[in-house]
């Protein structure tokens, strides 16, 4: 077959103002499609970005039998595919034969953390909840990091029952360009100041009056810019999270009133709200064998309830660093302790 010979056909996914379905001639051959994919792999990222940074591969099932195969088609998306055994994450979350894949799983000794359900569970038209403040829990992968990373690959190998477990998605490309032209000259100069989850500076332990950890180097706050610029496309996107992964002792935005219910809260919850409009949302309801890959640099998510006490969810996830933009140019990864 001569090289760069496209086989696939790409159409929108249904429901959304972006994304992208990406059809391979031999369906439900992962192993084909892999290889179609690295038979033409410009034609496949030209298509990722022209879709905003979002794509969905039906029919992946064989990954399931052969996990190197997620590994094979990450690195065509950027150059670093992450090493969780190198960057701390719980041995249990890592597949123990490929360790380039995170375990989002609530099955033993996987422990679910798994979102509340929204209150109340559906919207007044009998929808599921996407915009924030209904919906919570949107953020970017590792937002907590400099530099950031750039792409995710999440593969449904058990997927939750139809309906329950779904994940949400939000183009800030899109929710960017709606913006009026005051909000994005406002915004433009402004940083955001990001945290991992769970040290006592996220919201609800603000709220709570926890005692935030003493924070090693590693784990410090990071600084990012509100409008990412593509480092591919030049296009501008939000990148911004919401209670969970922001910091909100010290911002959470640089340079405004800081704190859960000063100025700098009420402007994130405005942009928030905003981004998570139904307008610039997809709400992806999982089959056995889908794959999404995302673009962290333009994009967030959001994970959603399911019954984890009647049943079994387990995800893989790929994360892809290296082309975070010119912004980060020559510096050290702040999370790898010295
Ligand atoms: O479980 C989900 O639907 C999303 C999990 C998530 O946010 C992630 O793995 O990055
Ligand atoms: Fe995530």
């Amino acid at each position: 077959m001569p090289a760069n010979k496209q086989d696939f056909q790409i159409r929108p996914l249904p429901g959304a103002s972006f994304g992208g379905i990406v059809d391979f001639p031999r369906s439900g051959d992962a192993e084909a499609a892999i290889a179609a994919a690295e038979a033409a792999p410009d034609a496949l990222l030209e298509a990722f970005y022209a879709a905003h940074g979002f794509l969905l591969l039906k029919g992946m099932h064989a990954i399931s039998a052969e996990p190197r195969l997620l590994v094979r088609l990450s690195k065509l998306f950027g150059p670093e595919v992450e090493d969780y055994r190198h960057t701390l994450s719980k041995r249990h979350d890592v597949h123990v034969e490929v360790p380039e894949i995170l375990l989002v799983s609530n099955i033993p000794p996987a422990v679910a953390r798994v979102p509340a359900r929204p209150e109340p569970p559906l919207t007044a038209e009998g929808a599921l909840p996407v915009q924030f403040p209904h919906r919570r829990g949107w953020h970017t992968d590792q937002s907590f990091r400099r530099p950031p990373p750039d792409i995710s690959l999440f593969y449904a190998e058990t997927p939750a029952p139809k309906g329950q477990g779904q994940t949400l998605y939000a183009d800030g490309i899109g929710a960017y360009e709606a913006l009026s032209e005051s909000m994005k000259e406002c915004i433009e100069p402004l940083i955001g100041i990001h945290v991992a989850p769970g040290r006592g500076r996220a919201e609800y332990a603000v709220r709570a009056g926890e005692t935030p950890d003493p924070l090693k180097p590693h784990e410090l706050p990071q600084r990012q810019p509100v409008v990412r610029v593509h480092p591919v496309t030049g296009q501008r996107a939000l990148y911004l999270c919401e209670a969970g992964q922001m910091d909100w002792i010290d911002g959470p935005f640089e340079g405004m009133e800081k704190g859960v219910d000063g100025d700098g809260a009420r402007l994130l919850y405005e942009l928030m709200s905003h981004y998570t409009d139904p307008r610039f949302t997809y709400a992806h309801d999982w089959d056995e064998g889908d794959l999404v890959i995302y673009d962290n640099r333009s994009m967030i998510h959001s994970a959603t309830w399911f019954d984890a006490e009647t049943h079994q969810r387990r995800m893989w996830r790929t994360t892809i660093r290296g082309n975070p933009g010119p912004l980060y140019d020559g510096e050290a990864p702040s999370w790898v302790p010295a």
